[in-house]
Formats: C-alpha cells, sequence, structure tokens
C-alpha cells in the first residue's frame, strides 16, 4: 500500500507509526504474557526505545515525566500495575523538549473477562494548554495597568499563600480630573499604581479591584501593628497633589481593610474590607477597619432601608403630636407632626436614624407626602370633635420641597381636608433655605405666597449665621435645644440666645424654643421674650387622642 515490498499487516503497521509520528501521538501495548511494553510514536521517542520490560517502566518514568506531575505520573504507574483504566495529563521530555500530553489506558480482556494485556495512548496538548494559560493571565490582569485584577484576588491567582490583611482603597479625584478622557483615567490610574507600589511593602500584592478601588494584600509574615500605619501613610501621600503625566492633580483617599480569620475566605474578606471601605467613606480620617459591630450597624441600616420602602403601604408608620405652647399664656397654640415607625424585625426606629436612611434612598418623598397628609387628616378630625383650630407644624426634607409636585401637593391637601394653608407650618433645616437658588427654595415661596407658613428648624445646628436671617424667606424660628439647654446655667449663652430672639422679632419672626426640659429653661424662655416653647417638660410627643384630652383640659 504505501510501500510496494511490503503488505497486509506490516503495511497497516508502517502507516500507523507514521500517522502517530505526524500528530505527536504515542501508543503502547502490554502483552501480559509478555511482560513487555511495546512503544510506538512518541513513547518511543520518548524513552528512546521501543520495547521496555514492564518492571523498568516506573523506574525509567523519572527520566521521562516532568517532576511537577509526580503525582499524576505515580497515578498512571499505580493502574498499569493494578489493571485500572487511567486517564491524565502529565509533561514528558521528548527529544529534548518539555511537551504537555494526555494519556488514557484501557484493559484489554479476553472473551472470558480476564485481562490480557494494556492499550494506551497520549496525545499531545501542548498548544492547548499555553493557549489556556495566556487565557487565563489576560483573565487574571487588568489590561490598562498591568495589576492583576479583582477575578485574581478572589480565584487566589496570585494569594495562594495565607494572608494577615486584606486592604480596599478608593481614589477620588478632585475637581476637573474626575471629568478627564479615557486616556487620562488610565494614566491616573496607572498614577496610583505607582504610588501605592511604592508605599506597601514588598510581599505585598496590589490588585485593581474596581476602576478606582485597589486591593491590597498582607502575607500572614505581616506586622499587624503596620498595617494602620500603611493606610495612614496611603492617605497622607494624597494629601499633597498627585503630579501625572506633566498635570498636578488632587486625590483623595478612603481605606477600609479587614484582618484574615482562620477558615474565612479571601471573598468573604473582601465582602468585609468593603464594608469598611463604606464606612469609611463616613468618617475622619476616611480609614476603618472592619468589626462585628460595623457589621451589625451596616446589617441594621439594610434591614431599615429595605422594610422603609413598605412601610407607609404595610401601615407601619404613625404619626405623634407634640403640643407647641405660648409661653406667655401656657396655652398650646401648635402642634408638631412626627413620624413613628416599628421596624419588623428591629422595633421602634428613632426618626433620627431612619430619616437620613431615607433621605439617601430617595423614599423620604413617599414618607413625607404620608406624614403630610396624615396630619391634614389630623387637623380636619380635631375641628371635626369640636377643638379650636391650632397651627400644624410638618417636617419636610430638602428633597421632598424640591419635588415638582411638591406645591400642588400640599394644595390638593388644603382643599380635600378643608384645612386653611395659613394653619400649616413646614419645618425645614437651615441647610434647606439657605441656597435659595434651589427649586425647593423656590417652591417655599410659592407657599408662602399661597399663605403657608415656614419654619427653619433646628437653628443653631447648622451654619447658625445670624446675617441670613435678614434675607431669609421664613415666618418661624425655632432654636435648636442646643440653645435651650444652657440657658438656666450659662449666662453667656442666655445673652447670646436673647441677642437671637431680639434679632428674629426684629425680623417678625415668631420664636419657638425646642428641647425644653425642666421649668428653669421655660422661665429663661419667658425672660428673653420667647414666643413659644415645645418640649419634654412641656409635653411629650403623643397620639392624637391624648392629645384632643389635653387641649380640652
Ligand atoms: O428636628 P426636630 O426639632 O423636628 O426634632 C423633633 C424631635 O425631637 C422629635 O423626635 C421629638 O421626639 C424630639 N424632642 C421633642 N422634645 C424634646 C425634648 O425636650 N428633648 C429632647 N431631647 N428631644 C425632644
Ligand atoms: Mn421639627
Amino acid at each position: 500500500m504505501l510501500d510496494g515490498r511490503t503488505s497486509g499487516i506490516h503495511a497497516y503497521q508502517a502507516a500507523l507509526e507514521e500517522a502517530q509520528d505526524l500528530g505527536n501521538l504515542g501508543t503502547f501495548i502490554l502483552d501480559l504474557r509478555e511482560g513487555v511494553y511495546r512503544l510506538v510514536g512518541v513513547l518511543a521517542r520518548a524513552y528512546g526505545r521501543t520495547e521496555i520490560p514492564a518492571e523498568e517502566v516506573a523506574s525509567e518514568a523519572k527520566r521521562v515525566f516532568h517532576p511537577d506531575d509526580a503525582r499524576n505520573v505515580s497515578r498512571l504507574m499505580d493502574s498499569l500495575k493494578n489493571l485500572r483504566p487511567f486517564e491524565g495529563e502529565f509533561r514528558m521530555y521528548v527529544e529534548g523538549e518539555t511537551r504537555w500530553f494526555q494519556g488514557r489506558t484501557k484493559i484489554v480482556r479476553d472473551k472470558y473477562g480476564a485481562p490480557t494485556g494494556i492499550i494506551g495512548t497520549v496525545v499531545d496538548i501542548t498548544d492547548r494548554k499555553l493557549e489556556a494559560e495566556k487565557l487565563k493571565t489576560l483573565a487574571f490582569t487588568d489590561p490598562e495597568t498591568g495589576m492583576p485584577n479583582r477575578a485574581a484576588l478572589l480565584q487566589g491567582a496570585e494569594t495562594n499563600m495565607a494572608l494577615e490583611a486584606l486592604m480596599l482603597v478608593r481614589f477620588l479625584w478632585i475637581g476637573a480630573t474626575s471629568q478627564r478622557s479615557p486616556e487620562n483615567r488610565v494614566k491616573n490610574a496607572q498614577a496610583i499604581r505607582d504610588i501605592l507600589h511604592s508605599i506597601v511593602p514588598v510581599d505585598s500584592t496590589v490588585f485593581r479591584y474596581g476602576d478606582e478601588v485597589a486591593a491590597i494584600t498582607f502575607p500572614r509574615s505581616t506586622e499587624i501593628k503596620s498595617i494602620r500605619r500603611i493606610a495612614e501613610n496611603i492617605v497622607a501621600s494624597f494629601a499633597n497633589p498627585v503630579e501625572v503625566d506633566g498635570e498636578t492633580l488632587v486625590a483623595s483617599a478612603r481605606i477600609g481593610f479587614a484582618y484574615a480569620e482562620d477558615g474565612k475566605s479571601v471573598s468573604e474578606l473582601a465582602r468585609r474590607a468593603e464594608a469598611a471601605l463604606r464606612e469609611a467613606e463616613r468618617i475622619h480620617p476616611h480609614i476603618a477597619v472592619y468589626t462585628a459591630a460595623l457589621e451589625r450597624a451596616h446589617d441594621r441600616r439594610a434591614t431599615i432601608d429595605r422594610n422603609l420602602r413598605y412601610a407607609a403601604a404595610k401601615g407601619q408608620l404613625h404619626g405623634v403630636y407634640q403640643p407647641i405652647f405660648c409661653v406667655a399664656t401656657q396655652e398650646i397654640v401648635g402642634a408638631e407632626a412626627l413620624l413613628r415607625w416599628e421596624c419588623p424585625g428591629i422595633g421602634e426606629v428613632p426618626p433620627d436614624e431612619f430619616i437620613g436612611i431615607a433621605e439617601d434612598s430617595g423614599v423620604i418623598v413617599s414618607l413625607g407626602e404620608w406624614i403630610l397628609e396624615k396630619a391634614f387628616a389630623q387637623s380636619r378630625r380635631w375641628r371635626e370633635e369640636g377643638l379650636d383650630p391650632i397651627r400644624m407644624s410638618i417636617n419636610v426634607s430638602v428633597r421632598q420641597a424640591r419635588q415638582p409636585n411638591f406645591v400642588p401637593f400640599v394644595r390638593s391637601l388644603s382643599q380635600k381636608y378643608d384645612i386653611p394653608l395659613s394653619d400649616i407650618e413646614l419645618e425645614l433645616t437651615e441647610r434647606a433655605i439657605i441656597y435659595p437658588e434651589g427649586p425647593g427654595a423656590l417652591n417655599l415661596r410659592a407657599l408662602r405666597a399661597l399663605g403657608m407658613r415656614v419654619a427653619i428648624d433646628d437653628f443653631g445646628t447648622g451654619y447658625s449665621a445670624l446675617s441670613y436671617l435678614a434675607q431669609m424667606d421664613i415666618d418661624t424660628l425655632k432654636i435648636d435645644r442646643m440653645f435651650v439647654a444652657p440657658l438656666a446655667d450659662e449666662p453667656f449663652q442666655r445673652d447670646v440666645t436673647a441677642s437671637l430672639v431680639e434679632l428674629a422679632h426684629k425680623r417678625d419672626l415668631l420664636v419657638v424654643g425646642e428641647g425644653v426640659e425642666t421649668r428653669e429653661q421655660l422661665e429663661c424662655l419667658q425672660t428673653i421674650s420667647c414666643d413659644e416653647a415645645q418640649g419634654f417638660y412641656c409635653a411629650r410627643p403623643m397620639p392624637a387622642t391624648e392629645f384632643a384630652i389635653l387641649m380640652r383640659s
């Protein structure tokens, strides 16, 4: 066939051998009666012969196979000895070259099922292996900076050593830098990489964890004390401008880190470091270490956030009302409607806590609408019950006041419940009022034009800029308890508060002292001519029915 002089079985054998060489394949056949392996193709070349006694195969293996594959090779030798089939990968030296092979064996049996021999093949898979290696490198490398990426961290490509800690560093570019073009963005990331490399210890690895987030691993050998110091060094190094490509840029760093714990995976460590990073955002200096308490606080926040979205729909909200008294006559002249919420699984959550979360998520708008409607409805109810009309004060967040439909909404409530807008007072914080350019401030002007009252709440906790008093588009000044608390004991503070009242009166503002907790404080408010008082000493926030009883007495 291939060669005219040979024929039959020999021609086939020659052709098969040639085919094996072409494909870099190899075959062996072991006849158990003979106890000799016959090697063909790449196997013959690797062993340097075509026949080998069975007892020499294992000892020769050391010369033929790569030592890093010793485990697979000894598995192969075991299965040859014990007449079991084998499948696995290993490297062999073939004529001075190291190549990858996939090997398979099969036991040959006679018609009674008794083993008579073994047949095996090896296939060269070197190209596939190299390709896979390349893909793996690609998948684990950030193309922009050449740093190992998040996948490399989480899948342990660079971190098969035990860790002491994992640190996440988020960078904020300040000013125009943040709107820079993509290639500048890449240069920024590279600059950050170089700065981090100059700070972290040599046995740490720096990963690109996210667009503007780097991760740093600290191996077990790292001294615990040094980790926080490194965090401080990183934050400090960004106190100075960064030189990027000849430009001077400003960035700041936030750092969250977590110490490793036995049995915790890298991804758990990363989750903890992320929780710490979120915390770092809110504190100064911007460095936070993960603790279980931080996690609990975070969980609590998440639980509140999740439940708050359905709080109104599920009937978990209720309103309470705190009386506001005329200081001179001691009569109730107003009520402040306050939101109360029972969170499933947590219980009563203080408004200070959930309002902040609601503002972040935007739920504040629907919460605000709920309490607004509740307050209007309650005003109507008290009037139906024959109580004298009093002013109803409602807290409004800036975000809510800036809703385009806010004015129409309040107007529709006034019509629906037949409550004159002049009996309604909206309480806003300084922040909301001091920036009159915002659309929220415009809405307020529109409301005042409709006859509604506007109060500045918690005055004294923010900027307390007296000069703003003249410009502010308001009717009422609510002096924070910070100013009320020291009234009785600190004469200078009393003078300050007295001047504040006097100034407010010059602008025709109504002045309410908040957080009155003692009789002395109330008396002081009277001395300095404060118009109204509100606080635990006068009356606590209470359900509407109790409020009605108090009004009648
Ligand atoms: O920010 P604003 O003034 O709207 O806050 C009202 C909150 O203050 C309500 O939650 C109310 O329960 C609380 N409060 C009312 N009176 C007092 C008081 O006399 N002392 C203290 N500490 N808190 C009060
Ligand atoms: Mn208030």
